[in-house]
């Protein structure tokens, strides 16, 4: 559930984020568009400016279906290889620019798309920026068979883990949200819960973490590099 002021703060960022990427749109410009309130803000906006760029690669199903719904081509990442940028929103974000994303369930694709852009602008309202990583529940995308395994595994590592029962992820996966710990080294803890086997990845994006966050606040947007 969001406030009045906290969708305000998400639709000025997303204003900003178009601000900031305007210059770039040109023909043969794909960009990565992420998942999320925040994000469906930004594919809004994005809309008038479909003439301006090629189109788009999508973190997500309901993300590629918006992006169509407002005229914009959806492209294989595989046939447009790299991208300029990506623009996405967080479930948290820290002083490093490390994440927690996943909690639309779009966490691979999203890393995915993360990999392959020279530029990650996050956008998010200032409710999103935290200290330290880990009040928000850390999702696992896991291979259905190895859901139990990969539970075990993480009660091992002090976490809580809870099955998100009746979310199947695009990839027809399944989600474990990690409760009760927070995270002192987040691109450790990324590594350490991709090494347990059946996990698919984890909504710890600290390895390649935000180049540039646009955060929404009462005042106005304050952009961070
Ligand atoms: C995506 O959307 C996610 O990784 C994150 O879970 C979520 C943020 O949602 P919202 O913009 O609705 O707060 O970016």
């Amino acid at each position: 559930m969001t406030s009045r002021n906290q969708d305000e703060m998400k639709r000025a960022v997303a204003q900003a984020a178009l601000d900031e990427i305007r210059a770039q749109l040109a023909r043969d410009t794909v960009i990565g568009v992420g998942t999320g309130s925040t994000a469906n803000y930004f594919i809004d906006l994005l809309g008038d400016y479909r003439h301006h760029f090629d189109g788009a690669v999508a973190s997500s199903e309901e993300s590629a279906e918006r992006l169509r719904r407002n005229g914009i081509a959806v492209l294989d990442l595989n046939s447009v290889g790299p991208l300029p940028l990506y623009i996405d929103g967080a479930d948290e974000i820290d002083q490093g620019f490390a994440m927690i994303k996943g909690g639309g369930a779009a966490l691979t694709r999203e890393k995915i798309v993360a990999a392959c852009s020279e530029r990650f602008i996050c956008i998010a309202d200032r409710t999103k920026r935290v200290p330290r990583l880990g009040t928000f529940p850390l999702p696992v995308e896991v291979i259905p068979m190895a859901r139990s395994h990969v539970a075990r595994q993480t009660v091992q590592l002090g976490f809580d883990p809870v099955y998100r029962e009746g979310v199947l992820t695009d990839n027809g996966n399944q989600i474990l949200d990690l409760h009760s710990r927070m995270i002192e080294d987040p691109a450790a803890m990324e590594t350490r819960l991709n090494d347990i086997t059946g996990v698919v990845t984890n909504g710890l994006f600290a390895h390649r973490g935000a180049d540039i966050l646009l955060l929404g606040t009462e005042t106005g947007v304050e952009r961070h590099l």
